[in-house]
């Protein structure tokens, strides 16, 4: 039997400008989605990449005096190096502006076209260019003057020209699927926001052509017009997997993944992916995705972070500094997945020291540092179980079950707050078993041999159940208590005596240092 698949996607960001933590949040969720589904045995394709063209890129561009894609390509190595910083585990990495995409999205056009989906019109409205977003006037007109209902900032009228897609067309059975499908829209509540605000209110036929600037995807028959940047962005989810390509092996993959599994975005791109997407892929006949899940935003304390702004945190700074485990955890565990948080350098800081610092990090140091001390280094033999031992050896299995619960849900903190409850009990243990008193009675040496045993057993499930969030502490783990390769399975998170007496153990330098927080702040503030 072929494996299951699992199929995600980031959004394939706007290279305007250099990414900040917010982009990086949404990768690091999708990438420890990946992560997961390849420990539980998923045949995993993981998308992300770049939105490259519209007027937004090219006006960017101009300002810096460049050609776009003069403009764009150092931003992209930029955001590459990002991601390898991140050790995000994408399959691929998609711009708008390849081949391999214009080419299907030219062809995709011309099948819309062919099934008369797309008839040629004119516009009149608002266009809002940093969301690259039309809206009516009705829609647009506020008390103070017209702006985008998405970002507030003030819209440009225009009259052009345009194709436009019979969206109306599909909005009864748009209706319907989101209605019968109810893990479609994610979470929950962001669901009833768009049936409510825009299905139900009914839709009008969307404009997919602009003739005003000539950054895009030109229509094949057409070449005055370039195709809207929403159409060409979000077709990158089947343009990558192959659809319409040439190579038979190309198709073959897109048969494997499609439909995605999830498309992981912010809530402010919801209303794209719900609505415009779902619609897109009905008029191509093809599946829709089994879920589109919207994210809350990190915000700072003045308000949500944003390029244009100028009030984000390059995540590379942090990433230098703390390391890309230290960013990855914080992000999950501080925020639960769906609702808005707060970046706070203090809240960072604080979790860097107490959760990863002194929770994990001291007690894979002390365990080692007692197995140095009081058997050489050498890992004992267990021997007589107490109850205590059980009931550790058992949280550490209920704990592996929850973590699988919880991530199957995109629960991360929920998930991670397992992980360290896990972590708490096991620190509680050596305070309860206290094996420094044990040491110091000869007769007691078996104990001590067993307690020693079960805190390295532990360990290594903790470190198996880290692994979707970080990906350097595990290893760093593994080599201090001599833990090998087929010891360290997912399922071998819900097993016991599993590491073989008589492995050396060897301490190295401290997984997570200890932070001066006055200092730190004094540095992140600059
Ligand atoms: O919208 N908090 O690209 P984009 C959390 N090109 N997430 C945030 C965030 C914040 N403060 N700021 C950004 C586009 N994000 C289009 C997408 S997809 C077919 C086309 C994340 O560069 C979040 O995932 O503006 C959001 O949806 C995305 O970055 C927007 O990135």
């Amino acid at each position: 039997m072929s494996k299951k698949t699992y199929y995600i996607t980031t959004p394939i960001y706007y290279p305007s400008d250099k990414l900040h933590i917010g982009n990086a949040y949404t990768t690091i969720a999708a990438d420890t989605m990946a992560r997961y589904k390849r420990l539980r045995g998923y045949d995993v394709f993981y998308l992300t990449g770049t939105d490259e063209h519209g007027q937004k890129l090219q006006k960017r561009a101009a300002e810096e005096g460049l050609e776009p894609i003069d403009f764009i390509d150092p931003i992209i190595d930029w955001i590459k190096d990002l991601w390898q910083k991140l050790d995000i585990s994408y399959d691929d990495f998609i711009r708008t502006t390849e081949e391999r995409h214009e080419k299907v999205v030219k062809k995709i056009f011309k099948r819309l076209q062919e099934n008369g989906d797309i008839y040629l019109g004119e516009y009149e409205g608002y266009y809002c260019v940093p969301c690259e977003a039309f809206w009516t006037e009705r829609q647009a007109d506020s008390e103070e003057g017209y702006v985008c209902p998405d970002c507030g900032r003030s819209v440009d009228k225009v009259k052009e020209k345009s194709y436009f897609f019979r969206m109306s067309k599909y909005q009864d059975r748009l209706l319907k699927y989101i209605e019968e499908n109810p893990e479609f829209i994610q979470p929950e509540s962001r669901k009833n926001e768009m049936i409510n605000n825009f299905l139900k209110p009914g839709l009008e036929d969307l404009s997919i052509s602009r003739s005003t600037f000539d950054w895009g995807i030109k229509i094949p028959d057409d070449p005055k017009h370039v195709i809207y940047v929403w159409i060409d962005a979000l077709t990158n989810y089947i343009t990558a997997l192959g659809y319409l390509s040439d190579d038979p092996k190309e198709r073959e993959r897109f048969e494997h993944f499609w439909p995605a599994d999830v498309h992981l975005i912010g809530k402010d791109i919801l209303r794209f992916h719900t609505i415009y997407w779902p619609i897109i892929l009905m008029a191509l006949d093809l599946p829709l995705p089994k879920q589109v899940f919207g994210h809350g935003w990190l915000l700072m304390p003045d308000g949500k972070m944003s390029k244009s702004k100028g009030n984000a945190i390059d995540p590379k700074f942090l990433i230098d500094r703390y390391g890309s485990d230290s960013v990855r955890y914080f992000l999950l565990r501080e925020i639960a997945f769906g609702s808005d948080g707060v970046f706070t350098p203090e809240a960072f800081i604080q979790r860097l020291n107490v959760d990863l610092a002194n929770d994990l990090g001291n007690l894979v140091s002390r365990t080692v540092a007692m197995v140095e001390k009081y058997f050489e280094g050498v890992l004992p033999t267990p021997k007589a179980v107490t109850e205590l031992d059980q009931e550790l050896k058992q949280f550490a299995h209920d704990t592996a079950i929850k973590v699988e619960e919880t991530l199957d849900k995109m629960l991360f903190s929920q998930a991670l707050t397992h992980i360290w409850q896990l972590i708490g009990r096991t620190n509680k243990y050596i305070d309860e078993t206290m094996p420094w008193v044990l040491a110091k009675n000869e007769s007691q040496k078996d104990r001590l041999g067993t307690v020693l045993y079960h805190l390295v057993e532990s360990i290594r499930v903790i470190s198996i159940l880290i692994q979707p969030f970080m990906t350097k502490a595990p290893q760093k783990i593994w080599e201090q208590l001599g833990i090998n390769n087929d010891q360290i399975s997912w399922d071998q998170a819900k097993d016991w005596n599993i590491i073989s007496p008589g492995t050396k153990v060897d301490k190295k330098e401290a997984i997570f240092p200890r932070l001066d927080i006055q200092e730190e702040l004094r540095i992140i503030d600059e």
